[in-house]
């Protein structure tokens, strides 16, 4: 490997003691030896040292009373990792697992996604280590409340803007929208995406990021004489983006047969009933295992600690992991190709560890990678951010058609960079070294910053 990869990389493990982290950084600057070979100045610039340095790290205390009048203290962050194309973008996490490694590695990501996309948005990501689940709607509110009381000195339409992910969507979205107006005495429509749309919300920003990958995917299959029809397709998670993937992956003629949480799937041999799960996991917010309910005829498999995901044990050609970070690792990628995939689309951040990722490039498994797959939604962020600043807003099928144009051009991106270089069906490298070009060259012209 070239020796100023190597060196900044042992220099990253030695000063961050963060797994999720490192892991992003190794995953990124590997592949990105060509370009840095190319560009000697890169070192003397310490381009790649400020890089994987945040901007801006803000860590904040949470404390919010339950319904039970107990006074909790939640951590809360937001990482401004890079600014140099635009005001920081990123969503909010809130989940138990959620601490600084995990921040900075969503943050990190989201650096290079948001380069990937074309439009004018920096990279960012926060979040809490609060747990929504079981939580009431007044919990919910509080917390948020008190979140946003903290967060709003640091974010703004020009500065800032936030939105979600995992465990905050349109409710969360809301109260912290509400929260930061009271507070700022000001509508500022722009300082945060994923709004409801009856206050400056973009349509199709909700379907966006399962949408997205879809887009991808049909383009990835196509550009490899592939297509979704008559597809089994099996989805890791049963939120946001799983749900939306899993409704364009229908309408493109697959059948999707499962789909989970984290306590385990559902397998529906007759194709999973979608508007169901809408209502169990948008209204009721309830655990996956109660498709059954309606479908006895379903089966319920429940996850084993320390084993592959139920849903991983599924046989399908086209899997879509749409829930967490590292929920695919080697020994679940060597069974997913053992049953006969072909295709893998990442709609989480991350969801594959560094040696499937190899494994299934070796096996000629296609994988069309986090960083351009899943940026449907942040794209479609900032087409809400556009309509903000124009006080307008555009039809469905406006913002739907500028997705799928933006989503194609992004596989573009991937494909003809992965040509240039030599690197097969390597999308990975592709699309780390398109967005890698864009913002070091952003960074270079900036100056030393
Ligand atoms: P949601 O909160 O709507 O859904 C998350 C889903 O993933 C749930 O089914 C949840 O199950 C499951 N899940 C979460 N954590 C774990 C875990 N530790 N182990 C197993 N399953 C888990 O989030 P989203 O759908 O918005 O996000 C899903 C993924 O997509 C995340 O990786 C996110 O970063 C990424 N993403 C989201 C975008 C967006 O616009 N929302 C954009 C781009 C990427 P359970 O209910 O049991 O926790
Ligand atoms: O990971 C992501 O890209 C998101 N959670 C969406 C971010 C956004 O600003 O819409």
């Amino acid at each position: 490997m070239n020796n100023y990869i190597e060196r900044v990389l042992e220099a990253t493990k030695e000063k961050n003691n963060e797994p999720e982290f490192n892991q992003a950084v190794a995953e990124v600057l590997k592949t990105i030896e060509p370009v840095v070979e190319k560009n000697p100045e890169f070192e003397k610039q310490a381009l790649l040292e400020r890089i994987v340095e945040p901007e801006r790290i803000i860590s904040f205390r949470v404390p919010w009373m339950d319904d039970n009048g107990k006074v909790q203290v939640n951590k809360g962050f937001r990482v401004q990792f890079n600014g140099a194309i635009g005001p920081y973008k990123g969503g909010l996490r809130f989940h138990p697992s959620v601490n600084q490694s995990i921040m900075k590695f969503l943050g990190f990501e989201q650096v290079f996604k948001n380069a990937l996309t074309g439009l004018p948005i920096g990279g960012g990501k926060g979040g809490s280590d609060f747990d929504p689940k079981g939580k009431s709607d007044n919990e919910i509110m509080r917390f948020c409340q008190s979140f946003m009381n903290e967060l709003q000195r640091h974010i703004g339409h020009n500065l800032d803007v936030p939105a979600g992910d995992i465990g905050v969507g349109g409710r969360e979205i809301g109260y912290l929208f509400g929260q930061y107006r009271k507070i700022k005495n000001q509508y500022e429509a722009g300082v945060l995406t994923g709004k409801g749309l009856e206050y400056g919300g973009s349509l199709a920003r909700k379907e966006a990021t399962g949408f997205g990958l879809l887009y991808f995917m049909r383009e990835m299959l196509k550009a490899n004489n592939l297509d979704l029809k008559g597809k089994t397709v099996t989805i890791s998670g049963s939120g946001n983006v799983a749900i939306y993937a899993a409704q364009k992956a229908v309408e493109f003629g697959a059948k999707v047969v499962a789909m989970s949480d984290s306590n385990g799937c559902i397998h529906d041999e007759q194709g999973i009933d979608l508007d169901y799960v809408k209502e169990l996991k948008e209204v009721k917010r309830a655990r996956i295992k109660e498709y059954l309910a309606k479908h006895p005829n379903a089966k319920y498999i429940e996850n084993v600690k320390g084993q592959t995901p139920a849903v991983y044990t599924i046989k399908a050609e086209v899997v879509l992991p749409c829930a967490t970070q590292n929920d695919i690792n080697l020994e679940t990628a060597k069974l997913l190709v053992k049953n006969g995939a072909i295709a893998i689309g990442e709609g989480a951040n991350m969801p594959t560890s560094i040696e499937a990722i190899n494994y299934f490039i070796e096996n000629k498994v296609l994988l069309a990678p986090a960083k351009a797959a899943n940026a449907g939604g942040v794209a479609t962020s900032a087409l809400e951010m556009s309509q903000n600043s124009m006080r307008l807003s555009w039809t469905f099928e406006e913002v739907d058609k500028k997705l799928d144009g933006i989503m194609t051009n992004i596989f573009k991106m991937c494909h003809e960079t992965a040509k240039e270089y030599n690197l097969g069906i390597n999308y990975v490298a592709g699309a780390n070294i398109a967005a890698f070009k864009k913002v070091s060259s952003a960074m270079i012209a900036q100056g030393i910053i």
